[in-house]
């Protein structure tokens, strides 16, 4: 059983790999014991989407000055992350993947194992009502809805992916419901929000005669 990580390469090793095992000290003789020494090899995360600040870290210890590089699904390599901790924030989903660091000094390069880090979409869009929430319309009169616009932290703008529900007809009185949902890529669902539109008729009746207007000069003497 392996009790030191104080070994090149410890992410290839386990108790029963004695192969790797003698790889491991003919690399250690060769380097005289001065590569650098892993004690901690970056752990797995997963990252929300724009809103989390991705930490990896790898410890190791050397006499002689270390030098780091990190790089991303092994070959792309992360020209301004040279540190111990590799820090990214504003991820988005497609930064999903491996990342390992090769940390070098003078006796040679020595590299992590690949920490898995996936960015995850796990936050709501939001709906926000375009106008007020409730709306008052004269029968006959003409009503547009002003709609809605929907944000996601991760998506951006999803107003073009708004679904309103509902409809009004402006000749009828009464009330109207009209409903707004949206979701984002990752399936997550707003919270629904609603607008009430009135129709009402408020305008008083118009009566017109149909035929002579009445004259009462012209009624009989007794009648007044
Ligand atoms: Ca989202």
């Amino acid at each position: 059983m392996i009790t030191s990580a104080s070994i090149p390469d410890a992410g290839n090793l386990s108790s029963g790999s004695g192969g790797r095992l003698r790889n491991c000290h003919e690399h250690c003789h060769a380097h005289g014991h001065n590569s650098p020494a892993i004690t901690i090899e970056p752990a797995d995360q997963a990252i929300e989407c724009h809103n989390g600040t991705c930490h990896l870290y790898r410890r190791a210890e050397s006499a002689a000055p270390l030098s780091y590089q990190w790089f991303y699904n092994n070959d792309t390599l992360l020209a301004d992350q040279t540190n111990a901790t590799l820090t990214v924030s504003n991820m988005v989903i497609a930064d999903t993947g491996e990342y390992k660091v090769v940390v070098s000094n003078s006796a040679g390069p020595v590299t992590s194992r690949n920490a898995l880090l996936v960015v995850k979409d796990r936050i709501a869009p939001v709906i926000a009502l375009t106008g007020p929430g409730t709306i008052q319309v004269e029968c006959h009169g003409a009503f547009a809805d002003r709609g809605a616009t929907a944000s996601d932290s991760c998506a951006g703008d999803l107003t073009s992916q708004i679904i309103t529900t509902g409809s009004v007809n402006p000749d009828l009185p009464g009330p109207y419901l009209l409903r707004y949902n949206v979701s984002d890529p990752a399936g997550n669902s707003a919270v629904e929000v609603m607008r009430t539109v009135n129709v009402v008729d408020t305008v008083k009746p118009l009566l017109t005669l149909v035929g002579k207007r009445f004259d009462e000069r012209r009624m009989p003497r007794q009648l007044h």
